[in-house]
């Protein structure tokens, strides 16, 4: 097995709070890679703005880090063009429910073979803590200043209702769990979602890590992972948060093999230097 050291960064400062759970989130990554044996030249790790968006800056390997709400459309691209590489879209529940939400209702229809990890504080951090989309009713801020009183936006149930390819949740607080998780998605054939409980010490001081300890519980063994229905019953549930896989559907074809880039040719698409000179050059001249 590979060390996770290797994708240590050296001796650098990091821009999170003490006692943050994206530290522990950072950490389960860097296992869950390990584990799997992906190089960081083989990896890339694709981010927007935010805490949780920060996480490649802490990572050795490469990465994109682009707009708010945008890391769909260039972990997608990615991936169709270097389809050898491991390509994790890292994302806060603003970045991706809020910004991004249309990215990802429509990543789960194309379903291109990447990962998809939300870091879920229930509060935006990094602009220091207004309510996020998953922020729940009650919830005070300075700008909610009588309470958030919108139903929270439920990523689970999105994404087993459009039939996402994996859907799971999992809590930053437990290492063992999160990283076997973790481990599944990431080998996982298609787009697959982990939305991670993440405690932010700073500007949620009612979802704590006490709060997530007390408020989930894990799906059991019988629980059916190929089961639809019964993956939704359990996405909706409220009165304590299930942590596990819900769902999974094998069977879809992905992103990169419904394109047929790669029907007849391997060749990653962005090594195809030739085809892609002629192809430009055949622009270039058409618009003459
Ligand atoms: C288009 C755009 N809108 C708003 C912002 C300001 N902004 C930056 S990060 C952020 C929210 C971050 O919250 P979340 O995604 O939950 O990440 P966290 O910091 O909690 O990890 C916002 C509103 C921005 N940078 N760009
Ligand atoms: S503000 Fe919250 S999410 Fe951001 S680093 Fe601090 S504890 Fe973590
Ligand atoms: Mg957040």
């Amino acid at each position: 097995m590979m060390e996770s050291q290797i994708y240590e960064m050296g001796d650098i400062d990091i821009a999170w709070c003490p006692g943050c759970g994206n530290f522990s989130i950072l950490k389960i990554l860097k296992l869950a890679l390990s584990e799997l044996g992906i190089k960081p030249e083989k990896l890339v790790l694709v981010s927007g703005i935010g805490q949780a968006a920060k996480i490649p800056h802490y990572f050795k390997t490469n990465f994109f880090n682009g707009l708010h709400g945008r890391a769909i459309p260039p972990a997608t691209a990615i991936k169709a063009v270097n389809p050898d590489l491991a390509v994790i879209a890292e994302s806060g529940d603003g970045d991706m429910y809020g910004e991004g939400g249309n990215h990802l209702i429509n990543a789960i229809r194309r379903n291109p073979d990447i990962t998809n990890i939300v870091h879920n504080n229930m509060v935006y951090g990094l602009t220091k803590g207004q309510a996020s989309p998953t922020s729940q009713i009650g919830f005070k801020t300075p700008v909610q200043v009588k309470g958030v009183f919108l139903e929270p936006f439920n990523p689970l149930a999105l994404a087993v209702a459009l039939d996402a390819s994996f859907v799971a949740r999992a809590f930053s607080g437990d290492i063992e769990q999160t990283k076997d998780i973790l481990i599944e998605a990431i080998s996982h054939r298609g787009f697959a979602l982990v939305d991670i409980f993440q405690p932010c010490v700073s500007f949620n001081k009612v979802n704590t890590h006490k709060w997530f300890k007390e408020n989930t519980y894990y799906l059991n063994g019988s629980h059916d992972s190929s089961d639809r229905g019964n993956a939704f019953q359990k996405a909706i549930e409220t009165e304590k948060l299930p942590l596990g896989i819900f769902y999974k559907n094998d069977k879809k074809s992905t992103f990169e093999e419904n394109v047929g880039v790669y029907s007849k040719n391997k060749e990653p698409l962005a090594l195809r230097k030739e085809e892609r000179m002629k192809k430009l050059s055949n622009l270039i001249k058409s618009k003459r």
